[in-house]
């Protein structure tokens, strides 16, 4: 059975989202979402190079991975392997671009959106909306919780410069609190 109150701890969350049976009510839980941010210290690592994925919880149905970003980190234009994927605000700014093939010549992407996230909205993609990119545009750190479902380990990138895409292994940065090397 699925609850409907609020949800205020990770394990609260975790446990929610193993208990899922119906795919619809992953977007209800992300709505219920009220968590203190001190409820993620044991997930929050920064970087200066990139942004950090810090896996809280992953099953064969769904990832749950806390992205921390240092000042002006982005992710490249990106798909989604096939699964959907909710992004929840939990500090700081974003912006999202979303692209789409040109009509004219597929290999070329036009922006189709662009939008602003702060702190509590969701965003939500899979890859019949197209691809996307995200950008911490706060003054100073930021961190977003991502919620796959399914996981997903690789996404095709798409080269601005060349104009192909490209596949590439996602890595995590710590696995349940604890740092990957
Ligand atoms: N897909 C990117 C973040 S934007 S949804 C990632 O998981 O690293
Ligand atoms: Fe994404």
């Amino acid at each position: 059975m699925i609850h409907t109150e609020t949800i205020n701890t990770i394990n609260y969350l975790v446990n929610e989202l193993k208990n899922i049976e119906n795919e619809e009510e992953y977007k209800k839980i992300v709505k219920r979402l009220e968590i203190p941010v001190e409820e993620y210290k044991p997930y929050m690592h920064w970087s200066k190079d990139h942004y950090t994925r810090n896996c809280i919880a992953r099953t064969e149905d769904f990832e749950l991975i806390l992205l921390c970003w240092s000042e002006g980190q982005e992710t490249p234009i990106h798909c989604h392997n096939n699964q959907e994927c909710w992004v929840y605000v939990v500090e700081g700014e974003f912006d999202e671009q979303r692209f789409v093939e040109s009509e004219k010549k597929s290999e070329d992407l036009e922006v189709d959106a662009e939008l602003q996230l702060e702190v509590d909205g969701v965003s939500y993609m899979n890859d019949d909306m197209g691809y996307h990119s995200l950008a911490n545009i706060s003054d100073g750190r930021a961190m977003s919780l991502h919620l796959y479902m399914n996981p997903i380990d690789e996404c095709s990138i798409y080269n601005e410069e060349s104009g192909e895409f490209q596949w590439k292994t996602m890595k995590y940065d710590s696995f349940k609190g604890e740092k990957i090397s």
